[in-house]
C-alpha cells in the first residue's frame, strides 16, 4: 500500500471525476493535497470533506489554459505544505465533440489550451523544482486517443498524442534528475465526459454501455500505484489501465 505520509502533491482538474478520485486517494494514503480546478466550490467542498477526515488540504482556483494560475496553484503546494512531490496533470476537455469541418477553430484551439498547454505550463513549473530537490512524480493522464484516431476527436486525439509526447520530453530531460514522468491511458472510466461522449452519439466509443466504464477510484488508485517505485516501468511513456496486469498489480482485480 503506498504510504504518503510527509509527501505533497498537487492534482488539476480535482473538482470532479478522476481528479477528484485522484485527490481523495492521494489523501487517503496520507499526501497533504492540493486540488485545482475552475469549479472553486466543488474543490472548496472536497478539500473541506479531506481534512475533516483528519487529512491536509487546499483548493485554489485555476484554469489550466492560464500560465500564472497554474504558476500560482504550483506556489501554493510549496507555500503551504513545503514543497511538491507528486503533480498529477489530470485538467482536461473533450468538448465540443465534432468531424473536423464541422468544427469550430476557436472551440478546437481552446481544448489544445486545456489539454497540451496545460500540461506543459505545470511541467514548466514543477520540473525544475522537483530536479532541484531530486525527486518527484508527475503523472500525466493520456488516453487511448494518443495512438488512436476517433471520429469527432481530432481535437482530443491530437491533444493526447501531445500528452504523451510531453511524458517522453520531460522524461528525456529530467529523468536523469531523480523526476519520474509517466502518462497513465486510464481507459474507458465513468465520468461526466463520458456522459458527453455518449450523448454526442460520434463514433464506438459513444456506443459503449456505461457498465463497462470503470470507476473514478480504479484511476485515483493506480494514479497512487504509479506514484509509488512501481511507476519507474512506465518512466517516459504511457501506462495501460486496460491492461489486466496493470489492474493486477495495482490491486484492483
Ligand atoms: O472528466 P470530467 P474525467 N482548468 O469531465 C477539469 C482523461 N480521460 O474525470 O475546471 C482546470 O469529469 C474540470 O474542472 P473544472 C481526460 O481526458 C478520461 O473523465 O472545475 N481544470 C474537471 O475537474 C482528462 O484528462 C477518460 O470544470 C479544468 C476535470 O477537468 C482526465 O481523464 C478516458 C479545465 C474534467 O472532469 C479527467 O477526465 C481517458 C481548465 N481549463 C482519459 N477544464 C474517461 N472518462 O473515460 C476542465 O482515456 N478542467
Amino acid at each position: 500500500m503506498p504510504d504518503f505520509k510527509g509527501k505533497t502533491a498537487i492534482v488539476t482538474g480535482a473538482s470532479r471525476g478522476i481528479g477528484e478520485a485522484a485527490v481523495r486517494c492521494l489523501a487517503k494514503y496520507g499526501a497533504a493535497v492540493v486540488l485545482a480546478a475552475r469549479s472553486t466550490a466543488d474543490i472548496e467542498r472536497i478539500a473541506g470533506e479531506i481534512r475533516q477526515a483528519g487529512g491536509k488540504a487546499e483548493a485554489v482556483a485555476c484554469d489550466v489554459a492560464d500560465f500564472e494560475a497554474v504558476k500560482n496553484a504550483i506556489a501554493l503546494c510549496q507555500e503551504k505544505f513545503g514543497g511538491l512531490d507528486i503533480l498529477v496533470n489530470n485538467a482536461g476537455l473533450i468538448e465540443p465533440i465534432a468531424r473536423i469541418d464541422e468544427s469550430d477553430p476557436e472551440a478546437w484551439g481552446k481544448v489544445i489550451d486545456v489539454n497540451v498547454k496545460g500540461v506543459y505550463y505545470a511541467l514548466r513549473e514543477a520540473l525544475p523544482a522537483m530536479a532541484a530537490k531530486g525527486s518527484g512524480t508527475v503523472i500525466n493522464i493520456s488516453s487511448g486517443a494518443a495512438t488512436g484516431a476517433l471520429d469527432g476527436w481530432s481535437h482530443y486525439c491530437s491533444s493526447k498524442a501531445a500528452v504523451l509526447s510531453l511524458t517522453k520530453c520531460a522524461d528525456k530531460e529530467f529523468g536523469d534528475k531523480g523526476v519520474r514522468i509517466v502518462g497513465l491511458s486510464p481507459g474507458t472510466v465513468r465520468t461526466e465526459m463520458q456522459v458527453a461522449i455518449k450523448a454526442s452519439g460520434i463514433n464506438p466509443v459513444s456506443q459503449l454501455d456505461p457498465s463497462v466504464h470503470i470507476p473514478p477510484e480504479w484511476v485515483g488508485e493506480a494514479i497512487c500505484w504509479l506514484a509509488t517505485e512501481a511507476g519507474d516501468a512506465y518512466r517516459g511513456t504511457d501506462c495501460s489501465l486496460r491492461d489486466e496486469d496493470v489492474r493486477k498489480a495495482v490491486g484492483l482485480i
